[in-house]
């Protein structure tokens, strides 16, 4: 089964305008956001997806305001002061202090099920996103809950070391396949890992691509992940300059499915590159070829074409982003959880009702209502980090964490008394609000035995 981790948005949710190469971010910097309605959509799609009967689980927003972080720029005296001097001096980093970027865990960590590594642990390697300044800072505190929040026996791994060469964004670059079966648990075939980097030649004439290669193959080495199993695929830079800084803005996987737009990848990098994965053969035949050896029946390779939906299209409307779980026990109920923006792309809603009514991809399809999270490029499946777990490994997470509906209402009521509906970058500095921004944090935090 696979346990599905987000986190509540925090109080100071705000459009920033940080996102590098998000489309999404650049476009609402500014504009006035609602963090109490943020905090009650995210709420929404987890009670969605727990009233399926798919284990979900809780995770605090981080600590902020930063101001300790402000402080190390040289920002000097009273909070109030900090706060006035940054707002002037650095806005962005005043931003960065701020941000509740955390709360997209698809790139908190990149996951390895106990039964894909030699090691059979659990095993988790921490993001290090230090392609961008505000979301540098969640890696510390992200090793440190999940850490709480995971069974003993799992390893969570440190981040790699950053920098520009080592940048690594965790599950929202990586797909795991596997056969139907595996997603419940109830066989042990080893998956495939498909991991997609995006710098290197050719590079996009815009944006800066956010994964790297080395982060990729290094995970991948750190989770002994088996050389047959294991794949890397340059991400097409053209998706990227389109808008697609993460691999999950234009590629979804569950199971044995795999759908992606054409333009997702480039894949001629291992050729090109000369690596130690040198093939002639590209990287996606080699899987689609490993994944019919290993399970016995073909990979599922769902490939969108520009004419059915143009890449522009398929930035705006967030459809690969869409959240894909299986409740119960029958791998045909799956379920595509999709952000309200589907619906009002007809190209994209005419794709989501074939999936289902033709091609019998999905039982369900249900919308669920993201703009918060969305005005800042994040949709559903941002929104969460799977874990691939054993009944057993499942009872060794923590109890407190998981949605129930008595913590759902707990968090809604603290949610309601202590976050503001409106966010303005200038309430960013305003040494009130942030005050009261931080002792919500506190008070949720200490809900979900966080101190
Ligand atoms: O890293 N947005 C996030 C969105 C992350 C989406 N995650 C996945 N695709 N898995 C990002 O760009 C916006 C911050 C701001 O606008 O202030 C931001 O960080």
């Amino acid at each position: 089964m696979e346990a599905q981790v987000d986190r509540l948005v925090g109080p100071t949710h705000h459009f920033g305008g940080l996102g590098v190469g998000n489309l999404a971010s650049h476009g609402h910097r500014g504009q006035v956001s609602n963090p109490r309605a943020a905090a009650l959509q995210g709420l929404d799609k987890m009670a969605t997806v727990a009233r399926l009967g798919v284990p979900q689980f809780v995770l605090p927003p981080q600590r902020r305001p930063r101001l300790d972080w402000l402080r190390r720029f040289g920002f000097a005296g009273s909070d109030a002061e900090v706060l006035k001097r940054a707002r002037e001096e650095a806005p962005a980093l005043l931003s960065a202090a701020m941000s509740c970027s955390a709360m997209w865990t698809a790139n908190a960590a990149t996951v390895t099920p106990s039964w894909d590594t030699p090691t059979r642990r659990l095993t988790v390697t921490v993001a290090n996103l230090t392609a961008s300044l505000h979301r540098s800072i969640e890696a510390e505190e992200t090793a440190e809950e999940l850490r709480r929040l995971l069974p003993a026996e799992a390893t969570v791994g440190p981040p790699l070391p950053g920098g520009t060469a080592g940048r690594d964004e965790g599950a929202a670059n990586h797909m795991r396949l596997a056969g139907e079966n595996d997603v419940l648990g109830s066989d042990d075939v080893p998956g495939l890992h498909l991991f997609v980097f995006g710098d290197g030649r050719p590079v996009p004439r815009k944006f800066l691509p956010r994964q790297s290669r080395e982060a990729s193959r290094g995970v991948m080495r750190i989770h002994r992940i088996p050389s047959e199993n294991g794949f890397v695929v340059k991400q097409h830079p053209d998706a990227i300059d389109a808008g697609a800084f993460h691999n999950d803005v234009v590629a979804a996987s569950h199971g044995d499915l795999l759908i992606h737009h054409e333009l997702a990848f480039h894949d001629e990098a291992d050729v090109r590159d000369g690596s130690a994965a040198r093939s002639e053969t590209p990287t996606m035949e080699r899987l689609a070829r490993r994944f019919h050896a290993a399970f016995d029946k073909p990979l599922r390779r769902v490939i969108v074409s520009g004419d059915e939906l143009p890449i522009g299209q398929a930035v705006s409307s967030y459809l690969f982003n869409s959240q894909i779980v299986t409740p119960g026990e029958d791998p045909a109920s799956a379920v595509l959880i999709c952000p309200n923006q589907v619906r009002e792309c007809p190209a994209a809603l005419s794709l989501v009702q074939r999936w289902r009514d033709r091609d019998g991809l999905f039982a369900e399809v249900r919308f669920v209502e993201l703009r918060q999270s969305m005005s800042a490029g994040g949709g559903p499946a941002c929104l969460r980090l799977r874990v691939p777990v054993t009944a057993e490994q499942l009872s060794g997470f923590a109890a407190g964490l998981r949605w129930t509906e008595r913590l759902d209402d707990e968090l809604r009521s603290t949610i309601a008394s202590a976050y503001p509906s409106e966010a303005r970058l200038d309430d960013l500095a305003d040494a009130e609000f942030v005050d009261a921004a931080g002792h919500a944090v506190g008070l949720i935090r200490a809900k979900l035995g966080f101190e």
